[in-house]
């Protein structure tokens, strides 16, 4: 392990035992210091909107296929966020702070040449398994994405899989509707504590009228390149009209790709150009629970190398959640979600999804009740 500190070896190597052993809910194992990071996951839905302008551009599209192919566009800007900025700003991928159940973030992207404001609202709807849900909105442009996301770990050969459960709806002129699954990952580097994302296998967006299926592939396979994909996008059957029958773009989701079929030339090039969502100020309104409040000297423990005050702190907030789930238990009450309404399976996910065969053919979906904190109106 080049990368662990000479102090942190034994820790780091008893903690591959654990994950070697273990499978299931890895974000309650402890890990050793230098591998912590400071963000917790409820701050990860940012990534879908950290170009906001692909966002946006989603709607000045021509419905049909030029939609569609914005709507791929979006997403793939979105993975060199979502799955190598802990790498590019921390030097690998980190383990990060497992939230409390209703621990909640809200952000925002301003308008900007006209592209509209964009709201984020997340919220952690359980903590064993986790399960983070969320809404981004660009209610300017009429853009929509809700979705909720949990991981099913296990370890194999040297790496960690991390199976993506959950999806996204995204919803333009609240007619037209797109569900959007998730890659499967591959945690590699583990052994020498620098551990980094491949993504593997394939998603899917289905929806106005396009099914595109993106299929991941590392060094070593189609093109021999790391964060490699190959995207097919063709009309659902009896759809599409004058355009080609089967567009394929090409190339990898963190530089650039290119058409190789029904089209011509850059599909997408990746700027530098991530902006991060700017936090509400906090008011009582935002609760104890807000991220950023709730952890704030964890992080600081970490960020600035006290572990005694961020290990203190963290067990601070565990204690408090267990006494809360106690209470509650003695009191014969149950959590109650703060924004969403939990529903057991999703009529959109299940009427698209066969038109891909989507397994599992129904998910869990979480209903935004609309009650954005006021603090969204003054911005
Ligand atoms: C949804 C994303 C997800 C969350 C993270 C697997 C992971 C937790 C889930 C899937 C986002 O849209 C995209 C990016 C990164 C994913 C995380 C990477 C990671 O390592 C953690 C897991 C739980 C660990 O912390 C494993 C132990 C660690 C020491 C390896 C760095």
């Amino acid at each position: 392990g080049a990368a662990v500190p000479a102090a942190q070896r034994g820790s780091w190597t008893s903690f591959l035992k654990s994950i070697a052993s273990f499978s299931g809910d890895l974000s309650s194992l402890t890990a050793p210091p230098f591998i912590l990071s400071p963000t917790s996951l409820t701050e990860f839905p940012a990534y879908w909107c950290e170009r906001p302008e692909y966002f946006a551009a989603i709607a000045d599209a021509k419905p049909g296929q030029d939609r569609a192919l914005a709507v791929l566009r979006w997403f793939i800007s979105t993975l060199k966020d979502q799955y190598t900025s802990r790498n590019e700003t921390m030097g690998s991928e980190k383990k990060p702070l497992n939230p409390v159940l209703g621990e909640v973030f809200y952000g925002s992207w301003p308008d900007k040449n006209g592209r509209g404001l964009t709201e984020l609202l997340v919220e952690q709807v359980s903590h064993h398994p986790p399960i983070t849900a969320y809404i981004i909105e660009n209610k300017h442009k009429r853009v929509r994405l809700v979705g909720h996301n949990a991981q099913k770990t296990s370890f194999s050969g040297g790496a960690i899989i991390v199976k993506q459960i959950g999806h996204a709806v995204l919803t333009i002129n609240e007619t037209e509707q797109y569900v959007i699954t998730l890659p499967r990952l591959r945690i590699d580097g583990l052994w020498y504590g620098s551990p980094y994302i491949e993504l593997a296998d394939t998603s899917y967006i289905i929806g106005g009228g396009y099914i595109t299926s993106i299929e991941y592939k590392g060094k070593g396979y189609f093109s021999g390149k790391s964060h490699s994909f190959k995207s097919t996008t063709v009309p659902m059957p009896g759809q599409g009209g004058a355009g080609p029958k089967e567009i394929v773009v090409e190339g990898t989701w963190h530089e650039s790709s290119k058409f190789t079929k029904g089209g011509a030339g850059t599909f997408h090039q990746v700027n530098e150009q991530r902006e991060e969502a700017k936090p509400l100020t906090w008011t009582d309104e935002l609760g104890e629970s807000e991220t950023r409040r709730l952890w704030n000297l964890v992080a600081k423990g970490i960020r600035e190398g006290d572990f005694e005050l961020a290990s203190r702190e963290k067990s601070r907030i565990e204690n408090e959640q267990r006494q809360k789930r106690k209470d509650e238990a003695a009191e014969g009450r149950t959590w109650e979600l703060k924004h969403f309404d939990h529903q057991e399976s999703d009529p959109i996910y299940e009427q698209l999804g066969r038109l891909a065969k989507l397994t599992p053919p129904t998910e869990d979906m979480y209903i935004f009740k609309g009650n954005w904190p006021s603090g969204f109106a003054s911005l």
